[in-house]
C-alpha cells in the first residue's frame, strides 16, 4: 500500500500554488510569472549545459550542427527569457541587462500588472571556462496606468518587489525565490525536468565565514573600505578572520555564503566609483533574497532596498551577505556611500 505524506515531492509549481493559497485575493497572475521564469531557467540551463559542446560542434563560421548562427550565450539566455515571458497577459514591460530601454510587451499580447527586471546571464565572462553562471530576477508591480508599462514602473525601490529570485548554473542548477515569505530553493532534477523543494526557508548564518572581494581593486579603494576589509581579514580590532573566497560570478558567490554564511562586498573604487552591479536587476533582487533569509544588504550608507532608482542600468557599490558582517562595513565606513577621494 502507498504511504499518503505531506512531506512527498514538492515539485515548484506545488510549492507556488500553495504559497498563492495563503493570499486568498491572488489573482494567480504571479503565480504564473514564476512559472514561466522556471520554465526559461531550464531551457537556459539546457544551453549552459551545452555550451563547450556547441563550441566544439559548431564551425568557424558561426554555424551550429542544426545550421543555426550561433549566439553568445548571454544573448541567447536573453531571448528565452523574453519568448518565455511576452505572451503570458501578466506583465506590462520588462527590461534587461542586455537590452538598453524598455521591453514593451507587443501589441497582439495582453498586458498584465506586472513588470519583470533580469539579468539573463550573470558572470557570463566565466562560460568559456566551465564557472557557475546565473540568471536574476525582480518584479515589481505596475503603478501607471496606461497599458504599456512605463519607465516610473521600472524604477521602483527595491522594497516594493514583490517576488525576486535567481537561479544557479552549476553543477545542479537550482532556483531561489522569494515572494516575501521567507526563501527558498528549488534544485533541478534532469531526470524528470523539474524544480523540487530542496532547501526550505533558507537562514543565512548570521556571522559570515566567508569574504568575497575583488581585492585587486585595493590600491583604488578609499581608506574606510581597506579598513572594512582588513576587520574582515582579522587584522584589525580582532575580528576573527574570515576565509576568502571570490569566484567573480555574484550568483555563485553570493550564494554560496547565503548558505553558508560570508560576506559578498563589490565597493566603489577610481575605476567604478558608482560601483559596478546594477541596481535594478542584480542588487535589488538578491538584497530581498538575503534579508528573507535573515541576512542584510547595503550600498556602503543605506539599506539598498531603500535607494530610489533614477536610471534602468544604474550601479551601486554593494556589501551583501550574513547580518554582522554588513553592520559591520556599514560602522567602518561611517555611513559614506563610495569614495571620499573622488
Ligand atoms: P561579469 O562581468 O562576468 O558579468 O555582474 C557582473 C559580474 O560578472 C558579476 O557576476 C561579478 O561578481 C563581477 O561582475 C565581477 O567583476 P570583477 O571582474 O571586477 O571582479
Amino acid at each position: 500500500m502507498v504511504k499518503h505524506t505531506a512531506t512527498s515531492v514538492v515539485t515548484i509549481e506545488r510549492f507556488i500554488i500553495e504559497e498563492e493559497r495563503l493570499h486568498p485575493e491572488a489573482t494567480g497572475e504571479l503565480s504564473g510569472v514564476l512559472y514561466d521564469l522556471a520554465l526559461a531557467a531550464k531551457m537556459i540551463a539546457n544551453k549552459v549545459r551545452s555550451a563547450g559542446l556547441a563550441d566544439i560542434l559548431g564551425s568557424a563560421d558561426t554555424q551550429n550542427i542544426q545550421g543555426e548562427v550561433q549566439q553568445k550565450l548571454d544573448v541567447m539566455a536573453n531571448e528565452i527569457i523574453v519568448k518565455a515571458m511576452d505572451h503570458g497577459g501578466r506583465l506590462c514591460a520588462m527590461a534587461s541587462e542586455e537590452e538598453p530601454g524598455i521591453i514593451q510587451i507587443p501589441e497582439h499580447f495582453k498586458c498584465g500588472k506586472y513588470v519583470l527586471l533580469f539579468d539573463p546571464l550573470d558572470g557570463s565572462s566565466n562560460i568559456d571556462v566551465n564557472v557557475p553562471v546565473g540568471t536574476i530576477f525582480s518584479v515589481v508591480r505596475k503603478i501607471t496606468r496606461g497599458r504599456h508599462g512605463e519607465m516610473e514602473d521600472l524604477l521602483q525601490p527595491g522594497r516594493r518587489q514583490v517576488a525576486a529570485g535567481y537561479v544557479i548554473y552549476g553543477s545542479s542548477t537550482m532556483m531561489v525565490y522569494t515572494t516575501g515569505q521567507g526563501a527558498h530553493g528549488f534544485t533541478l532534477d534532469p531526470s524528470i525536468g523539474e524544480f523540487l523543494l530542496s532547501h526550505p526557508n533558507i537562514r543565512i548564518p548570521e556571522d559570515g565565514r566567508y569574504l568575497s572581494v575583488n581585492d585587486s581593486y585595493e590600491a583604488m579603494w578609499d581608506d574606510r573600505v581597506r579598513s572594512v576589509m582588513r576587520h574582515y581579514r582579522g587584522l584589525e580590532n580582532s575580528h576573527r578572520a574570515l576565509s576568502t573566497r571570490y569566484v567573480g560570478s555574484l550568483v555563485a558567490d553570493f550564494h554560496r555564503n547565503l548558505l553558508g554564511g560570508g560576506i559578498f562586498a563589490y565597493p566603489a573604487n577610481t575605476k567604478t566609483p558608482r560601483g559596478k552591479l546594477r541596481l535594478l536587476y542584480e542588487a535589488n533582487p538578491l538584497a530581498f533574497i538575503v534579508e528573507q533569509a535573515g541576512g542584510a544588504a547595503i550600498d556602503g550608507a543605506q539599506r539598498i532596498l531603500d535607494v530610489l532608482p533614477s536610471e534602468l542600468h544604474q550601479r551601486t557599490p554593494l556589501y551583501i551577505g550574513s547580518k554582522n558582517e554588513v553592520a559591520l562595513a556599514r560602522t567602518v565606513l561611517g555611513g559614506e556611500r563610495t569614495l571620499a577621494a573622488v
